[in-house]
C-alpha cells in the first residue's frame, strides 16, 4: 500500500548523497574536539546563522534544554509562548533538569509573543520574586501552524528584553523554512539573540541532529553541558557528514513542500467537515480541525488504513506536515483519501 506520511518532517530519510558521505566522513574523537567533520559542519553552521560558534548535538530538544541551563541558573525564571515546544514537548526538561520557572505568555497566531505581554511578564526587582533572566522565541511556531517571525519582530523582542537584562535564546527548529519563505537568510532571523538551535533532522532530512550557535563564550559554557546531558559523542563525524550535505544541498528545496502545503490547504477547505486552524500557510505545517462530531482518534485509525498518516494535535485538531519524501500527486492522493474518511 502507498503510504503518505505526513506526521510530521522528522520521519524525512537520508538522501543518497548524506548516506555517501557518512560512509566516507573522516572523524576523530569530537570530545577531544578532533572531528574534522563535526567541526566543519559547527564552523558552517556558525556562518549560517551570523554566529560565533557552534555546538553539534544530539536533538532539537537536547540544543532547547543546553541553552537554557547554559542562560540560566536554578530558581531563575524564563519565559515563553503557551504554545512553546520547549513548554509542551520537551518533557518539561528545563524545570526538571535546569530548575527553572516557566512563565507563559500566549502566542498570537502568527506565533509572536505580543512585545507588551512579554514586558509584562518579565518580573520587577522585588525581594519576593525570581529573576526573570531568559526569553524563548521559535521560529517557524510548530503549534501555530509554522508561523514565521519576521526579523523586525524578533529584533523587537529581543531589543525589549536586552533592555531589561533578559538573554533570548531562538527555537529555530525549522529556522531554514521561515528564511526560504522571506526569501532571506536565516541570519537575519537569528541576528540578535544570543542563541538559536536549528534541526538538520526535519526538512532538511538529515537523519539526526541538531546545531545550537552564539558567540564563543556562551558555546564553550553550552559545550560543558552538553557533557554533562551525556551528550558528548566521539566519532560523530559519521553522523554530522548527513548535517553537512543538507545545509549544503536541501534547504532551498523547502520551497516545494510550502507549495504541497499550500496545495494540501487549497483542498482540506473543499472537503465538509474540515476547517483550518490557521489564518494562513506560512511554510510547511497545516492545522486543521474536524467538526465536533468526528471523532479524531477514530479518524486519525481509519486514514491510516488507507495509508495517510496525520498527527492529533488537539480535541478536534490535526496536523499534516509536508517534506522531502511527499510529492505534489501524494497531496491528492492524500487529500482523496482524507475526504473519503470523512464522508464515510
Ligand atoms: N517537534 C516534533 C514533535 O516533538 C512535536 C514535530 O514533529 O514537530 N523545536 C520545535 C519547534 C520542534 O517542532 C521540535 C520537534 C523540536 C524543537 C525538538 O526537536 P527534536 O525532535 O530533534 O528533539
Amino acid at each position: 500500500m502507498k503510504i503518505i506520511d505526513l506526521r510530521s518532517d522528522t520521519v524525512t530519510h537520508p538522501t543518497d548523497a548524506m548516506r555517501k558521505a557518512m560512509a566516507a566522513a573522516e572523524v576523530g574523537d569530537d570530545v577531544f574536539g578532533e572531528d574534522p567533520t563535526v567541526n566543519r559542519l559547527e564552523i558552517m553552521a556558525a556562518q549560517k546563522m551570523g554566529k560565533e560558534a557552534a555546538l553539534f548535538t544530539v536533538s532539537g530538544t537536547m540544543s532547547n534544554l543546553i541553552a537554557v541551563l547554559t542562560h540560566t541558573r536554578n530558581g531563575n525564571e524564563i519565559i515563553l509562548g503557551t504554545e512553546a515546544h520547549i513548554f509542551l514537548n520537551e518533557v518539561g526538561g528545563a524545570a526538571a533538569l535546569g530548575g527553572v520557572m516557566v512563565h507563559t505568555v500566549p502566542n498570537d497566531a502568527g506565533g509572536r509573543l505580543p512585545l507588551a505581554d512579554i514586558e509584562n511578564a518579565i518580573r520587577d526587582k522585588n525581594i519576593h520574586y525570581p529573576e526573570t533572566t531568559l526569553l524563548c522565541l521559535e521560529n517557524t511556531q510548530n503549534r501555530c501552524g509554522g508561523a514565521v517571525l519576521t526579523p523586525e519582530y524578533t529584533n523587537q523582542a529581543v531589543e525589549l528584553a536586552h533592555r531589561h537584562g533578559l538573554k533570548v535564546h531562538l527555537d529555530g527548529a525549522r529556522i531554514f523554512n521561515a528564511a526560504v519563505a522571506l526569501g532571506i537568510p536565516a541570519a537575519e532571523l537569528a541576528a540578535g539573540v544570543d542563541s538559536v538551535g536549528f534541526c538538520l533532522s526535519k526538512g532538511l532530512s538529515a537523519p539526526v541532529g541538531s546545531v545550537l550557535c552564539g558567540n564563543k563564550d556562551f558555546i564553550e559554557r553550552a559545550r560543558k553541558k552538553r557533557k554533562m546531558l551525556g551528550g558528548g559523542m566521539r566519532q560523530a563525524g559519521v553522523i554530522a557528514a548527513a548535517g553537512i550535505v543538507a545545509l549544503e544541498t536541501m534547504v532551498d528545496r523547502l520551497a516545494e513542500d510550502h507549495a504541497n502545503a499550500r496545495k494540501l490547504e487549497a483542498g482540506l477547505t473543499q472537503i465538509r467537515g474540515i476547517t483550518l486552524a490557521q489564518e494562513k500557510i506560512a511554510t510547511n505545517i497545516v492545522i486543521f480541525d474536524l467538526v465536533q462530531s468526528f471523532p479524531v482518534a477514530e479518524f486519525i485509525t481509519k486514514l491510516d488504513s488507507h495509508g495517510v498518516k496525520v498527527v492529533r494535535f488537539g480535541n478536534h485538531r490535526l496536523r499534516a506536515v509536508t517534506h522531502r519524501m511527499v510529492s505534489a500527486d501524494d497531496i491528492d492522493y492524500a487529500l482523496t483519501k482524507i475526504e473519503q474518511v470523512c464522508r464515510e
